[in-house]
C-alpha cells in the first residue's frame, strides 16, 4: 500500500489565463469566481481536492501584476505569501498569448522559490498543435520547470493527466480537511464574491475593477429563508447609477443572478436586499481596504 499524499499547490499566472476556471474544473464547484476581465480575484481562496491516494489545497491567487495602486500593491503581497508556505507551485499561461512583461515579473519572483514550479500551458482549445512547440521551447529557456503540462481547463483536456503529475511531486502527508470540505473561506466572503462577480459580468468598462461588496447581515428569518443584505459600494457618483440602472433594472438583474448562486451555496432560499454606496477613492485608503476584507 502507498503512503496518502498531500500538499499546497499555488496557483500563479497573469489575470485571465484561466486560474479559477482550471480550480473549478478540478474542485467541481463554483468557488472562485470567474469573468473575463482582469483581476477577478482578489483573496487567495483554498480549493480542497480530495480522492483516495491523495489531497491538493490549491491556492488560487490573485493575478500577479507590478502595483499600481494600493490595492495592487496588496494584490501582489498576497500572492507572493502564498508562495511560501507552499509544496509546489502552478505557473500557468494563456497558449494564446505569447511570453510578455507580465510573464517576465512572475518569473522573477519565480527565481527565489526553492519549491517545484510547474509550467501549464491552458488553452490550448484556441491554439494549432503546431504553434504548442515553440511556445514550450520559449518558455524553457527562461526557466527550469519540473514539468511542462499543456491543458484547456475550460474543456477538460489533459487535467487528469497533470493531477497525476502533480501528486508524483507531492510529499506524504495527512488528509488535512474532511473530504467533503472544498474549500476553507467563509461562506460570507464566497457570498460576496459571488455578487461582485454578477457586476463584473453585467457591467462594461466603466464599472471596472473599482467594486467592492461588503456583506452587511446574514440571518435565519421565521420562515426558514435566509436574510442576505449587502453593499456594492463603488468609487463614483456615475458608477453608482450605472449599477442601479434605468429604474432599478440593472441592479434587480445583479440580484436576480446572484440570488440564485447564493442559494445554491447555502441550499436554502433566501431574501437577498442589495445598496449601492459610494465611497470615493476606496482602493487608495488602508483604512477601507481593512473594512473591505483586503487584510495582511
Ligand atoms: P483567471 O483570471 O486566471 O482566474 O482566469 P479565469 O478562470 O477567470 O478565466 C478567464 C477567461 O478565460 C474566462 O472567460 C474563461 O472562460 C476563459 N478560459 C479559461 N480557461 C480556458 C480554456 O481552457 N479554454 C478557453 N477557450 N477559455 C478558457
Ligand atoms: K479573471
Ligand atoms: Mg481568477
Amino acid at each position: 500500500m502507498t503512503e496518502y499524499k498531500s500538499g499546497f499547490i499555488a496557483i500563479v499566472g497573469r489575470p485571465n489565463v484561466g486560474k479559477s476556471t482550471f480550480m473549478n474544473r478540478v474542485i467541481g464547484q463554483k468557488i472562485a469566481i470567474m469573468s473575463d476581465k482582469a483581476q477577478t480575484t482578489r483573496n487567495k481562496i483554498q480549493g480542497v481536492y480530495t480522492d483516495n491516494e491523495k489531497q491538493i489545497i490549491f491556492i488560487d491567487t490573485p493575478g500577479i501584476h507590478k502595483p499600481k495602486h494600493k490595492l495592487g500593491d496588496f494584490m501582489v503581497k498576497v500572492a507572493e505569501n502564498a508562495l511560501n508556505g507552499v509544496d509546489a507551485v502552478m505557473f500557468m499561461i494563456n497558449a494564446e498569448e505569447g511570453y510578455g512583461k507580465g510573464d517576465q515579473y512572475i518569473i522573477e519572483l519565480l527565481q527565489s522559490i526553492q519549491k517545484p514550479v510547474f509550467l501549464v500551458i491552458n488553452k490550448i482549445d484556441l491554439i494549432h498543435p503546431d504553434d504548442l512547440l515553440p511556445l514550450i521551447e520559449e518558455y524553457k529557456s527562461k526557466y527550469s520547470f519540473k514539468e511542462i503540462v499543456p491543458i484547456s481547463a475550460l474543456e477538460g483536456n489533459n487535467v487528469d493527466h497533470f493531477m497525476n503529475v502533480l501528486a508524483e511531486y507531492l510529499p506524504e502527508g495527512p488528509q488535512y480537511y474532511p473530504e467533503d470540505q472544498i474549500t476553507d473561506h467563509p461562506e460570507r466572503f464566497i457570498i460576496s464574491e459571488l455578487i461582485r462577480e454578477k457586476v463584473l459580468h453585467l457591467t462594461r468598462e466603466e464599472i471596472p475593477h473599482s467594486v467592492a461588496v461588503v456583506i452587511e447581515q446574514i440571518r435565519k428569518k421565521e420562515d426558514e429563508k435566509v436574510l442576505v443584505q449587502a453593499s456594492i459600494v463603488v468609487e463614483r457618483k456615475s458608477q453608482k447609477g450605472i449599477i442601479i440602472g434605468k429604474q432599478g433594472k440593472m441592479l434587480k438583474e445583479i440580484g436576480t443572478r446572484a440570488r440564485k448562486d447564493i442559494e445554491l451555496l447555502l441550499g436554502s432560499k433566501i431574501y437577498l436586499e442589495l445598496w449601492v454606496k459610494v465611497q470615493e477613492n476606496w482602493r487608495n485608503k488602508s483604512f477601507h481596504l481593512q473594512e473591505y476584507g483586503f487584510k495582511e
